[in-house]
């Protein structure tokens, strides 16, 4: 009898097929009473297939009380009670790796936008100012400039990469130094103090919630961009929305928020950030490739065999 496993949202239809070969799949993002379908079908659910941003909450968990698995369709795993699945064993399974590189180059397009102001300048040409007002005002140059990494981890790294091969000077923070040719900083602030550009790509959740606050903010300072691609909670999105506002900070380049997917307008009017809606890892190609994982994450599960990429417990 196939296992029975609930998919809390619709990844990829491709993802869909592949799990109801192998389970009984149950749609909760179908469901018209989410509550009432979980209690209906939660003492069968024995795996979960759910997003990085749906997670899988303890309240989600205690009313699966047969479940063994949650794979997540993702890297970031703060939408997931790790202590809850660890105080009953229950296996935790992500998709690290295969999105990498396209978080790194999502990290890299958002600096080149903001530093170079393409969506203004797209806007300037589509809408004839271009031909009624003439040039825009000058942008800013990112090749052989300073820039600093908040988490230098997998994802981090691969931005490090990116912004050598533009004779950038990369130095980064992370809670401890790590083996790396980068010069680290103990603090984001102080970090921000000696860069033009601060990218964050720390692993979300408490305990880096709000890490780039006020003061590492001004320490960026007027000339500064900051770059998140790793998730809202990181950054103090009031503190960096005054800062934007006041001309405390040039400009940002946004794929993550701190309330997903609502924007506060008071971010979304200003002409110096560009907004992405959390697309990091949003290619055909790797979130086909996401999909494969947490398929054969489940799949090795249920068969006995080894994961391809559990979360060490
Ligand atoms: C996805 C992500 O946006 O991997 C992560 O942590 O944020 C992204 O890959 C999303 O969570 C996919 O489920």
């Amino acid at each position: 009898m196939k296992p029975d496993v609930l998919m809390t949202r619709l990844t990829i239809p491709a993802a869909l097929t592949a799990l109801e070969r192998t389970f009984r799949v149950h749609r909760l993002w179908e469901a018209d009473d989410p509550a009432a379908f979980i209690q209906e079908v939660g003492p069968t659910i024995r795996g979960v297939a759910t997003t990085g941003g749906f997670g899988a909450s303890a309240e989600l968990m205690a009313a699966l009380p047969n479940l063994e698995i949650v794979a997540v369709n993702a890297v970031g795993l703060d939408a997931v009670d790790l202590a809850h699945a660890k105080a009953r064993g229950i296996i935790v399974a992500s998709t690290p790796d295969v999105l990498t590189e396209d978080v790194a180059d999502m990290a890299l397009a958002l600096l080149l936008a903001a530093a170079r102001e393409l969506v203004a300048g797209d806007a300037h040409v589509r809408s004839g100012a271009w031909e009624r007002e003439g040039n825009r005002p000058l942008a800013r140059r990112v090749h052989g400039r300073r820039a600093g990494i908040v988490g230098l981890g997998r994802i981090g790294r691969a931005v490090a990469r990116r912004l050598e091969a533009m004779n950038v000077q990369v130095a980064y923070h992370n809670r401890r130094p790590i083996e790396s040719p980068y010069i680290y900083y103990g603090s984001p602030a102080a970090l921000a103090r000696d860069v033009d550009f601060l990218i964050v790509a720390a692993t979300g959740g408490d305990a880096s919630r709000g890490l780039i606050d006020r003061e590492t903010i001004d320490a960026l300072g007027p000339d500064g961009i900051l770059v998140n691609v790793a998730r809202g909670s990181v950054v103090d999105e009031d503190a960096l929305i005054a800062a934007l506002r006041d001309g405390r900070l040039a400009a940002a380049g946004l794929d993550v928020f701190a309330d997903e997917p609502r924007v506060p307008e008071a971010l979304r009017v200003l002409p110096n950030v560009v907004l992405q809606p959390h697309q990091g890892s949003a290619t055909v190609e790797t979130r086909a490739a996401m999909a494969e994982l947490v398929v054969r994450n489940l799949q090795a599960h249920f068969a006995g065999t080894l994961l391809p990429t559990p979360l060490p417990l």
